[in-house]
C-alpha cells in the first residue's frame, strides 16, 4: 500500500482492487496453488470401495465448506451495502477540524450498510422493523462511522439494558417464533415496563418502520455527538441522512404480503438502482448547539429518546453522498464489514449520552467473536486507506508483517517508533470536558419526561399516519396474548394521547383508558412523511399489456414516463414478446404468475385486443389490489374498460384519457404523488 495516497473517490476501490479475484479461464487449483485432475470423484479404493483418508483436494474442500459459515450479528443480521463517495458543500472549519468536512473538492469513499434489526440473516426484509443505516467514510485522518438508524430515537436511554431489549423483541426462546417481528408478548411485555421506549414505540409503529426502500428513507446518527474545531472549540452535533427522493413507506397489508413475494425485496431495489444507474443520494445535515444552550430545552439534549425538533434547532444540509457501486462480493464485503460508533476522527468527538457510552463497547467486542479474532481491520472492506502503525501484533489470521526487532513503547531501539502524533501532526485529542460526580448507578431526573416528544410525535402526524399507527398498534398487540400486558400498554399510550389509546384499545379487547393525555400541543411539521419530497424519478410501474395494442400511441407513452424518470416494466400472460397491431413488439419482463401488484409503485392498463378470461382476471386482481394499496392506475385504450369493470373510474389516483399528453401529465402527477389516501375517506 502506497504510504502518502492522496484520497478521492477511486481510492478505497483501488485498495480493494489488490485482493479481487477473477478466476475466469484460470484452471482450478487447491489452496496451495496445485492444479486439479478430477472434481467431481474423490479418491477411492476401487470404483465401488471407500474413500481414501489420502484425498487432499476432497479433505481441503470439505473442511473449507463445513467451516464457510460464521456467527450472524446478533442484531441487524440481514443487510446490505454499497459503495459511493461523499462531498462537503461547503467548508464546516468553523465547527469541526474533521478534514473530510473541509474541503469541497475531495471526495471520500464511503460503504454503506442497511440492515433491519430483528430478524436472522435470512428473514423477510419488508417486516416492520426499525432499519440500520450505517456509514464507512474511509478518510485520509482514518475510518470515521456513522453508525445510525432511519429512526432519530431509541428505546432505552442506558446501554446496560441493550441485551434485555433484544432478548424481547428476538424470537421467543422456548419456540423461537415469531421471526423478524415485534408483534408478540415478550416485546410488548418489555415496553409496558420499560416506559422509555414510549416515543421510539411510536415511530415504529409509524409508517417509518416500513420504508418502501433504503433510498427513501432517513438516516440518524441518533446520538448527541460532539463537533470540535481547530481552536478546541466545541458545538453538540446531532447527524441527519436526508434522501433525495424524499421519505416514503409501503402500507402493512402490502409489506406482509412482499415478505412472501419477494423477501429480498430491498436489497433488489437498492441492488437493481444502482446497477441501471439511479445512484442513491442522500444529503448530510447537521443540527448544532453551543456548548452553552446545553441547558436551555425542556428534554436533556444527552437523552436518546429525545429529537431536538428541526423548527427549534434547523438542520444545516452541509454534503451529499452518493451510493454508486454494488459489492462484488456479499460476504467479502456486506457481512465482514465492521462498524463501530467509536471509529472517530478528530473533530468528532462523543457526548456522556448513556447509550452512547455503552455502544463505545458492545461494537468491538461483538466483531472478535463474529469475524474470529482481534485483526478484523485488516479484512480489505475494513482497512483504512490511510496507513495505520502500531505496537499490535498477532493473533489469528493476521496478514500484515511487521518488520523490525521492535513491538514496543516506548523505546530507544526503533528511534521510539511508531510514536504517538501531537495535535498539530493529527493526533487525536479528547475534548476536555470537565466531568466530576459521585459514583452512582441512577438515572438523572432530566431523563424522565417520557411522554412528551411521543405526544410531540402523534400531534405532527396527518391524519392517515395516526390510523396507520392506531392500525399498528391493534396488529402488533392483537397478536399479544396476555391481556394484561395489553392492558398495560392501552395505560401507557392513555399518557401519550387518550383518543389514540382508547382507538386501539376497542380493537384488543381492553378496556379504553378514561383520562390521560398529554399537556403537550406543539407540532413539528418535519415529522410527517406527508411533507415529504415528492417526485415520479424511478417509480416502477407496472404495464399490463396483451397482443394487438396500438403501437405508437403506447410507445410514445411510455417514451414520456421514462423521460420523467420513470421505469416500466412490462407485464403480460407469458413471457417472449407482446405484439401491437402495428407489428411493434415489446419483450414482455414479468407474467403474472412472476410478478404481483405489490411488487409495483404503480400500473399502467393497456391491455389488448385479444385477451383470455384469465388476462382478464389477472389484470383485474393486479387493479384491485393496486387500488387498495392506495397506488396511481393508469389505463388507456382497451384499458379503460377494466377501470369501468373494477368500479374505479372517477377515483384518486386513477388516471385514463384520450388525448396522450394530458394522459401522461396527469398520470406521471399521479405517479408522484406516491399514494392517494383519499380514497381511504370516501
Ligand atoms: Fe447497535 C449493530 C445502530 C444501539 C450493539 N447497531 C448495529 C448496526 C447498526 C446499529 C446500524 C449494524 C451495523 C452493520 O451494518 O454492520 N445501535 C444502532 C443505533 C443504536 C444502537 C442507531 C442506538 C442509537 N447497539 C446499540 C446498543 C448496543 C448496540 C445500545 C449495545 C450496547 N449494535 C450493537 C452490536 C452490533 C450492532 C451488538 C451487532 C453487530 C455489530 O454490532 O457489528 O455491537
Amino acid at each position: 500500500m502506497a504510504e502518502e495516497r492522496k484520497v478521492d473517490s477511486n481510492n478505497k476501490n483501488e485498495q480493494l482492487e489488490q485482493f479481487r479475484v477473477n478466476d475466469q479461464g484460470q484452471k482450478m487449483t487447491t489452496n496451495q496453488g496445485l492444479k486439479v485432475s478430477e472434481d467431481e470423484f474423490s479418491l477411492k479404493a476401487g470404483e465401488r470401495g471407500p474413500t481414501l483418508m489420502e484425498d487432499f483436494h476432497f479433505r481441503e474442500k470439505m473442511t473449507h465448506f463445513d467451516h464457510e459459515r460464521i456467527p450472524e450479528r446478533v442484531v441487524h443480521a440481514r443487510g446490505f451495502a454499497a459503495h459511493g463517495e461523499f462531498q462537503v458543500y461547503d467548508s464546516m472549519k468553523e465547527y469541526t477540524k474533521a478534514k473530510f468536512l473541509q474541503d469541497p473538492s475531495v471526495k471520500t469513499p464511503v460503504f454503506v450498510r442497511f440492515s433491519t434489526v430483528a430478524g436472522s440473516r435470512g428473514s423477510a426484509e419488508t417486516v416492520r422493523d426499525v432499519r440500520g443505516f450505517a456509514t464507512k467514510f474511509y478518510t485520509e485522518e482514518g475510518n470515521y462511522d456513522l453508525v445510525g438508524n432511519n429512526i432519530p430515537v431509541f428505546f432505552i436511554q442506558d446501554a446496560i439494558k441493550f441485551p434485555d431489549l433484544i432478548h424481547a423483541v428476538k424470537p421467543e426462546p422456548h419456540n423461537e417464533m415469531p421471526q423478524a417481528a415485534s408483534a408478540h408478548d415478550t416485546f410488548w411485555d418489555f415496553v409496558a415496563n420499560n416506559q422509555e421506549s414510549a416515543h421510539m414505540i411510536m415511530w415504529h409503529l409509524s409508517d417509518r418502520a416500513i420504508p418502501r426502500s433504503f433510498r427513501m428513507m432517513e438516516g440518524f446518527g441518533v446520538h448527541t455527538f460532539r463537533f470540535v474545531n481547530d481552536q478546541g472549540k466545541a458545538h453538540f452535533v446531532k447527524f441527519h441522512w436526508k434522501p433525495v427522493l424524499g421519505v416514503h413507506s409501503l402500507v402493512w397489508d402490502e409489506a406482509q404480503k412482499i415478505s412472501g413475494k419477494d423477501p429480498d425485496f430491498l436489497r433488489r431495489d437498492l441492488w437493481e438502482s444502482i446497477e441501471m444507474g439511479n445512484f442513491p443520494e442522500y444529503e448530510l445535515g447537521v443540527q448544532l448547539l453551543a456548548e452553552e444552550d446545553e441547558f436551555n430545552f425542556d428534554f436533556d439534549i444527552l437523552d436518546p429518546t429525545k429529537i431536538w425538533p428541526e423548527e427549534d434547532i434547523p438542520v444545516k444540509i452541509i454534503g451529499k453522498m452518493t451510493l454508486n457501486r454494488n459489492v462484488d462480493n456479499v460476504f467479502a464485503e456486506t457481512e465482514q464489514v465492521a462498524f463501530h460508533p467509536g471509529h472517530v476522527v478528530p473533530g468528532i468527538d462523543f457526548s456522556n449520552d448513556p447509550l452512547l457510552q455503552g455502544r463505545l463497547f458492545s461494537y468491538t467486542d461483538t466483531q472478535l467473536i463474529r469475524l474470529g479474532g482481534p485483526n478484523f481491520h485488516e479484512l480489505p472492506i475494513n482497512r483504512p486507506v490511510c496507513p495505520f502503525h502500531n505496537n499490535q501484533r498477532d493473533g489469528y489470521g493476521r496478514q500484515t508483517i511487521n518488520v523490525g526487532q521492535v513491538s514496543y513503547h516506548k523505546n530507544s531501539l526503533a528511534g521510539n517508533a511508531p510514536a504517538p502524533a501531537t495535535e498539530a501532526e493529527g493526533g487525536y485529542v479528547h475534548y476536555q470536558e470537565k466531568v466530576e460526580g459521585r459514583k452512582i448507578r441512577s438515572r438523572s431526573e432530566s431523563f424522565k419526561d417520557h411522554f412528551s416528544q411521543a405526544a410531540l410525535f402523534w400531534n405532527s402526524m396527518s391524519q392517515v399516519e395516526k390510523e396507520h399507527i392506531i392500525q399498528a398498534f391493534s396488529f402488533e398487540l392483537g397478536k399479544v396474548k396476555s391481556l394484561s400486558v395489553r392492558q398495560e400498554i392501552v395505560d401507557m399510550f392513555a399518557h401519550v394521547n387518550v383518543e389514540l389509546a382508547a382507538a386501539f384499545a376497542v380493537q384488543i379487547g381492553a378496556t379504553p383508558p378514561k383520562e390521560g393525555g398529554s399537556s403537550v400541543t406543539k407540532t413539528s411539521p418535519a415529522l410527517s412523511q406527508e411533507n415529504t419530497i415528492k417526485m415520479p424519478n424511478t417509480r416502477k410501474v407496472g404495464v399490463i399489456i396483451g397482443h394487438e395494442f396500438n403501437g405508437a400511441e403506447v410507445m410514445s407513452i411510455l417514451a414520456g414516463i421514462q423521460a420523467e424518470g420513470v421505469q416500466p416494466e412490462i407485464v403480460s400472460d407469458m413471457l417472449g414478446a407482446v405484439k401491437g397491431s402495428d407489428g411493434t413488439e415489446l419483450a414482455v419482463d414479468h407474467t403474472f404468475l412472476t410478478a404481483d401488484p405489490v411488487l409495483f409503485d404503480a400500473l399502467y392498463i393497456i391491455g389488448g385486443a385479444s385477451e383470455s378470461k384469465k388476462f382478464h382476471n389477472d389484470t383485474i386482481y393486479f387493479i384491485k389490489e393496486a387500488f387498495s394499496h392506495f397506488k396511481p392506475i393508469g389505463a388507456t385504450h382497451e384499458g379503460v374498460k377494466y377501470l369501468e369493470v373494477s368500479g374505479i373510474v372517477g377515483s384518486a389516483g386513477v388516471v385514463q384519457g384520450e388525448d396522450i399528453n394530458e394522459f401522461l401529465s396527469t398520470f406521471v402527477e399521479a405517479i408522484s404523488a406516491h399514494r392517494h389516501w383519499e380514497r381511504q375517506v370516501v
